[in-house]
């Protein structure tokens, strides 16, 4: 492919920097000074002068004094300690605008001089406007489940923008333009390859360090780390006979690996670790605890600051449906409560939202609230992989924010995750959020340019989690598509109503896992019911759901605090949307809206496919509005989702047909 689409306007996400309309910035800013930005420099002053150009038409004079009209300078005073925050203050003098973005970091420079250009483009920035902004947790980080062959795991946008044939893509400029993208709202780390690490990866902390070597100086140049994704058992790659973290000749293999990798990369963040998990290796192996793993990589780290992100997405994937015992949802915590308190403070757990794996509803994982001593993230999936794969519009922001507003009450009333990721609720050294990536070399960057935001409000959130999603999406479709409020609107409208449409027509409350296993795309109601990977609905005529009560079911209820334990207990006071998840339930169970549980599913089937039919006529009253070829491209993802909405609609109501014979009370069309 040549490099003609990186003029497509979708390549520039929402970054286009349009001319501003009927504009009342015009004629202002028309010069910059950048001071103490280091080796940010470059990056802030390229910004402004395209932004500017961009936005009013003409490039900002660089000046040496502080005469000029945007200031971007350091500044160690103030009540900013932090410093990735910064100050942004906008005053009139004789007529003039005139903008100063401090910060004592540089990284809070850049941050502050991608705010001062968004604000523009909503319009806020005024005279009197002083704002002081900085992240509310310390890594914000993205995974990529990128392998060196060029392939991504669990990637819908394409092949990897950093790996292609086992060494780097020819065009490293887009990774420039990738690390932009990702600073602009706020991403402070990135790791690059897969966490599933097989042979040909492992060379990258080895034999192909050069190519990681290289990625951390294009990150760099925008204040993001580079992480690496380690195998476990790597030093049997090497020669070692045995990865036993307790064993000598393992621990000097991975201080003296670490010290060369350190040594090309001084401000590697750090190693990112799947392990026991999957078939990947890990200490289990040798009779050792995820403790004494993560701690043993962590002192090979420790001397050069760097962290061990210890990923807590362990479960038995060898279980036999036959056994009603072992519940998957509870296994995470059983394996990581017990070791609270035990690991390293350079080792950071990172945590999936739900206790399963990112389906379109879970509940909260237990170990938020439940692990007081360790340092831990929270981990989402921005690739939609059980979520429409990024054919179908399914805007997560309002799924992140449940997530983020959930209240553990882990100390009281107001532990929410989004506190204890922000290390406001236990004393942590590290804190924050990881989002696995929905970026591939798709001109669009996401297959669906919708999608962009997705990514947009995972960085926002990772910034702020207290940020509500109505603004974050007002943010998002301002920036990428101009401030008509009519198109505003209904972009907000459409991406808002996404997900809950997306969950209507595919698993209801909370059920999850009926799609087709391996690609995990399209219905396939019992798909998952006789595998190994612990993720049973068990349906039969009569009733469906788990019961993981504490009373009579699996217990995992009873690994929240009290007052989450005590709700999902019974289904009278179980979350509706979640009342599959915890319950096993008769099918003439009566719902909150005096509906049958199966009146229900029928109803949000059939719903769901008018909702979808709604947004694309939603859709194509933007015809005009925007830019013609995004339009097209969007309108045919949305005519493609209308048909496989359908396909879920008639699969999953014919299956429940089926097994129950209960016909549905409007007559509507079911396959006998
Ligand atoms: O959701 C599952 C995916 C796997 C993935 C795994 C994980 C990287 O289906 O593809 O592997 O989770 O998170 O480790």
């Amino acid at each position: 492919m040549g490099q003609d689409y990186k003029s497509l306007r979708d390549y520039g996400c929402w970054l286009n920097y349009d001319p501003l309309p009927g504009n009342k910035y015009l004629g202002k800013f028309k010069t910059v000074s950048v001071w103490g930005a280091g080796s940010l420099r470059g990056a802030i002053v390229s910004e402004l002068t395209r932004g500017l150009q961009g936005l009013l038409g003409e490039a900002p004079e660089l000046l040496v004094g502080e005469e000029a009209s945007v200031v971007v300078r350091r500044e160690e005073q103030g009540n900013l300690g932090n410093p990735e925050g910064f100050r942004l203050k906008v005053r009139e003098q004789q007529g003039q605008l005139r903008a100063v973005i401090s910060s004592p970091g540089e990284r809070g420079l850049l941050y502050g001089t991608f705010a001062f250009l968004r604000f523009l483009q909503l319009g806020e920035i005024a005279p009197g406007l002083d704002l002081v902004d900085g992240p509310r947790t310390g890594l914000r980080l993205i995974n990529h489940w990128d392998n060196l062959d060029g392939s991504v795991e669990r990637g819908y946008a394409g092949r990897s923008i950093f790996f292609r044939d086992n060494q780097l893509v020819d065009d490293l400029e887009r990774v420039r333009d990738y690390a932009r993208l990702l600073a602009s709202v706020g991403i402070n780390g990135v790791a690059v390859n897969n966490v599933n690490v097989h042979k040909e990866e492992t060379q990258l902390i080895a034999a192909k360090l050069e190519m990681a070597k290289t990625l951390s100086a294009i990150f760099r140049e925008y204040g993001i780390r580079l992480y690496l994704s380690i195998n476990f058992a790597s030093p049997l790659e090497f020669g070692l006979d045995t990865a036993d973290p307790l064993e000598p000749a393992v621990q000097e293999w991975w201080q003296r690996r670490t010290a060369e990798v350190y040594r090309a990369i001084p401000d590697l963040g750090g190693f990112l670790v799947k392990a026991d998990s999957e078939n990947r290796p890990g200490p289990f192996t040798y009779g050792r605890s995820h403790a004494e793993g993560a701690n043993m990589l962590a002192r090979a780290v420790e001397p050069f600051g760097g962290v061990v992100i210890w990923r807590c997405f362990v479960y038995n994937c060898q279980q036999d449906w036959r056994d009603t015992q072992t519940d998957r949802a509870r296994a995470a915590y059983d394996h990581f409560k017990p070791l609270d308190g035990q690991f390293a403070d350079n080792v950071i757990l990172q945590i999936k939202n739900g206790p399963m794996d990112f389906q379109v509803r879970e509940p909260v994982s237990p170990l938020f609230g439940g692990l007081e001593r360790t340092n831990q993230i929270l981990e989402l999936q921005i690739t939609q992989e059980y979520t429409g794969q990024q054919r179908h519009l399914c805007y997560l922001v309002p799924q992140w924010k449940e997530i983020l507003d959930f209240d553990t009450y882990a100390k009281g009333p107001g532990a929410t995750v989004g506190k204890i990721v922000s290390g406001a609720v236990f004393p942590m050294r590290f804190s924050g959020l990881a989002g696995v990536s929905n970026v591939g070399s798709d001109p669009n960057w996401t297959g669906h340019t919708l999608a962009q935001a997705n990514l947009y409000g995972y960085g926002r959130l990772a910034w702020d989690p207290g940020l509500s999603a109505q603004r974050i999406t007002e943010e998002w479709a301002v920036l990428t598509f101009g401030q008509e409020p009519e198109v505003v609107e209904t972009i907000g409208e459409l991406l808002l109503g996404s997900w809950e449409i997306y969950e209507n027509y595919t698993v209801p409350l909370g059920i999850g896992w009926m799609c087709n296993p391996g690609h995990h795309y399209g219905p396939s109601p019992e798909g998952y019911e006789f595998s190994r990977w612990g993720t049973y609905h068990r349906a039969d005529r009569s009733a469906i759901g788990v019961d993981r009560s504490v009373k009579s079911g699996t217990g995992f209820a009873g690994q929240y605090h009290p007052e989450n334990a005590l709700r999902y207990e019974s289904p009278e006071t179980c979350p509706e949307e979640l009342l599959l998840f915890f319950h096993r339930i008769p099918y003439t169970y009566r719902l909150k809206s005096g509906k049958t549980l199966i009146q229900h599913i029928y109803d949000t089937h059939f719903r769901g496919v008018e909702q979808v039919e709604e947004m694309i006529e939603k859709w194509k009253g933007l015809e005009g509005k925007i830019d013609a070829a995004t339009f097209r491209h969007v309108l045919q993802r949305l005519e493609g989702q209308l048909v496989d909405a359908k396909e879920w609609r008639d699969v999953i109501n014919t299956y429940f047909y089926r097994l129950t014979h209960i016909p549905d009370d409007q007559g509507r069309r079911i396959y006998p």
